[in-house]
């Protein structure tokens, strides 16, 4: 029987054993690792601390015998790995997440005294995780559905979570009815089909008998559910809540997060195949653009309706299935906040924070909101089972950088080692600490807004909760052409995956007859149902008919900054027009990538070898914004037989996105029979580029689409 170890595995370049090789190392790897790890030059040891010779190979008896049970150090390994995992959020399990900070723009003290919201000077660190809400953790980034967009403030009184999403109102209008949606938007159970969609019957099934759920899902149908990147996205906090000053003043608020690289959309086609080609498309762009240095931003912003004023609307302010349209209350802008900092750790950080709607601070409060009134219970619930106790507020994503004493102690995951005698209050061991202190003092404790309320005590849905189409009305005809043709094709498309059809029927007849008419009709048509030619209600008129605030159109940020350029190029391609679009796009704060047929070097009309970034295979036209082609003769003839290389371009075409075709690359019209539009620019002179800048700026050009479906722009 041989005892003989085998070999150790091949030493890496940058494994040293001396000190000195070490320190070396340790350098080397500084130099080239931004998240190196902290075992950096440790020895590997158990978690007893004891240092092991031997991580290849169990103990076992002989080199070809049975396994010792004595092997703790394999024990200790498995028994880890076994346990690795924790539950997925009930919702919103894929998310991704990034730290920063917001600051306020001015002292808003006549509005509110929470403290991050009246210190301009201040720089209050946040966390954000943003997310998809019906698909498990590994789902794909793009599927239509809403965005989770939870901040977590770590202001100096407190943690403040705002725990919004990407769409201003919510299916329902009481938390009693959240794991009723829940169940039927999550994958069947049957046999988990669909994942990370709600095109089925059963989504369709409550919704359809659900009339209060008609205004958010359509913008569940809309551009807004498929966003082009989680940076251009809005963020509301959906229900009303209350800001309060120092004398106690109260108004109510709706928050706001309008991002400054402007709102825009991905198109249906590209997020289906998004979906499939890069399925952390959302999240991957996200960190690539802390790393490069575009720190994505966001104005913070309330739209502020004055206590005496709360029932001057035509719907209630506590109803969460509402809006306040812009053009009746603008959004007063408070602060801005910037994401500059990509976590180190996804599980630590991203996948072990915990948000909660009750987590607030004094100057904030919440309003009677049934749906938030039942959120305030459900989310530190759903903690203690996630996160396996009631400790969870003591995880670093989680600690306030505001001290936390009190008489709470024990229980699972405890860390803090709490001393003294007296965890009670009143007690005079410890002099009374920790101890209340009174709202009035400067920085003082919590208060409740002291509201005045005398009512029976009743199960029963407010009348003025009642009206359930007058807003999805208004969100549909606010919508310009396009707009509402991609509404109408993602009822279609999902409804067509509803295989009862009762169900797409009373969604028809019964919901959307009631929203818009020609809508429905749409609808029906596509389906192959007979037309309503009436709804089942009144149409009751409401003010603003129209809110352009809500378009998509109307919230383009109007430059090009970050946006990413796919370059094609094959041998004998021109290097200078290269050079010159690269110029132009850094000076617009753009970015490029030189693809070519492989990811080997190209060489260039005059000799030079350009390394690529990628093949054109690898990095799909929907990971970009716009494509160019450079001139260069053998390189245009190369590109026009090349399959992949023309189908980028017609993929690029089809998703409506800007296209240049620079010198000889202007062939590649005839052969892919295509005509030069507004984003379809022939040339590289500085007005091509001008143009070509400007439809990038555009996001999409539209009329390419309205003409190939044969509708007006
Ligand atoms: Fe919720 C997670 C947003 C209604 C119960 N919700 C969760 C997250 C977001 C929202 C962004 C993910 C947070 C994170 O990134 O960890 N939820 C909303 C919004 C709602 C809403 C904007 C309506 C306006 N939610 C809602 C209701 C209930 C819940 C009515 C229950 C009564 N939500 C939960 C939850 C989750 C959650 C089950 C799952 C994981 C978690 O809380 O931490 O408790």
């Amino acid at each position: 029987m041989s005892t003989k170890k085998p070999a150790p595995p091949p030493k890496s370049e940058l494994a040293g054993t001396d000190t000195a090789d070490r320190a070396n190392t340790n350098a080397k790897l500084q130099s080239l690792e931004r998240f190196r790890s902290d075992a950096t030059g440790q020895a590997l040891r158990t978690n007893q601390g004891v240092k092991i010779a031997d991580n290849q190979n169990t103990l076992k008896v002989g080199a070809r015998g049975p396994s010792l049970l004595e092997d703790f150090i394999m024990r200790e390994k498995i028994t880890h790995f076994d346990h690795e995992r924790i539950p997925e959020r009930i919702v919103h399990a894929r998310g991704t997440g990034a730290h920063g900070y917001f600051q306020s723009y001015a002292d808003h003290s006549a509005l509110t005294k929470a403290g991050f919201l009246t210190d301009p000077q201040k720089k209050t660190p946040v966390f954000v995780r943003f997310s998809t809400v019906q698909g498990p953790r590994g789902s794909g980034d793009t599927v239509r559905d809403v965005r989770g967009f939870a901040v977590k403030f770590f202001t100096d009184e407190g943690n403040f979570d705002l725990v919004g999403n990407n769409m201003p109102v919510f299916f329902i209008q009481d938390a009693i009815k959240f794991p009723d949606f829940v169940h039927a938007v999550k994958p069947e159970p049957h046999n988990e089909i669909p994942t990370g969609g709600s095109a089925h019957d059963t989504f369709w099934d409550f919704v359809s008998l659900q009339p209060e759920s008609a205004h958010m899902v359509i913008w569940a149908m809309s551009d807004r559910a498929i966003p082009k990147s989680l940076r251009t996205m809005q963020g509301f906090g959906v229900h009303s809540f209350r800001l309060i000053n120092a004398e106690g003043r109260s108004s109510f608020v709706k928050f706001h997060w309008r991002p400054a690289a402007g709102t825009c959309s991905l198109v249906w086609d590209e997020a289906q195949k998004l979906a499939g080609k890069d399925t952390d498309y959302h999240r991957r762009d996200l960190w690539e653009a802390i790393e490069c240095g575009d720190y994505p931003e966001w104005e913070f912003g309330v739209q502020i309706i004055a206590e005496e004023d709360e029932h001057t609307f035509d719907f209630d302010i506590l109803d969460p299935t509402k809006l306040i349209p812009e053009e009746l209350v603008p959004i007063t802008p408070l602060g801005k906040m910037v994401l500059n900092r990509n976590p180190d750790n996804f599980f630590a950080e991203t996948e072990q924070v915990a948000f909660c709607p009750g987590h607030i601070v004094p100057g904030i409060d919440f309003s009677n909101d049934p749906l938030l009134q039942g959120r305030l219970f459900s989310y530190t619930d759903t903690q203690i089972s996630r996160l396996g106790g009631p400790n969870f507020h003591e995880l670093p994503i989680n600690r306030p950088v505001a001290p936390f004493h009190n008489g709470q102690r024990d229980a699972m995951h405890r860390t803090t080692i709490d001393k003294g005698r007296a965890s009670y209050e009143p007690n005079s061991i410890d002099g009374g600490w920790p101890k209340e202190t009174p709202a009035a003092a400067r920085d003082g404790g919590f208060e409740s807004y002291p509201e005045r309320i005398d009512a029976h005590k009743i199960r029963q849905r407010s009348e003025s909760f009642s009206d359930h189409f007058s807003q999805a009305r208004l969100f549909f005809r606010s919508m310009s052409k396009h707009e509402q043709e991609h509404i109408i094709a993602a009822y279609s498309f999902e409804l067509g995956k509803v295989e009862r059809e009762f169900i797409r029927a009373r969604q028809v007849n019964e919901i959307l007859a009631n929203i818009d008419l020609e809508l429905a009709r749409r609808v029906a048509h596509n389906l192959g149902l007979p037309a309503p030619t009436q709804g089942t209600q009144v149409e009751r008129k409401t003010k603003p008919e129209r809110s352009p605030a809500l378009s998509q159109v109307n919230l383009l940020s109007g430059d090009i900054k970050t946006r990413k350029v796919a370059i094609l190029a094959a041998n004998g391609v021109d290097g200078a027009a290269i050079s010159a679009l690269k110029k132009a796009l850094e000076a617009a704060g753009a970015h490029a990538k030189l693809l070519g047929p492989t990811s080997a070097p190209v060489t260039t009309a005059d000799g030079k070898v350009l390394a690529v970034d990628g093949s054109m295979e690898g990095l799909p036209s929907v990971a970009f914004d716009a494509v160019f082609v450079p001139g260069g003769a053998k390189s245009v003839q190369a590109l026009s037989t090349d399959g992949v290389a023309l189908h980028y371009l017609l993929e690029a075409y089809k998703h409506l996105k800007a296209i240049a075709l620079a010198g000889e690359a202007k062939q590649l019209l005839q052969v892919l029979h295509l005509e030069a539009d507004a984003g379809l620019i022939v040339g590289a002179d500085a007005k091509a580029l001008k143009a070509f800048f400007a439809a990038i700026a555009q996001h999409r050009v539209w009329a390419r689409e309205a003409k190939a479906k044969g509708i007006p722009a």
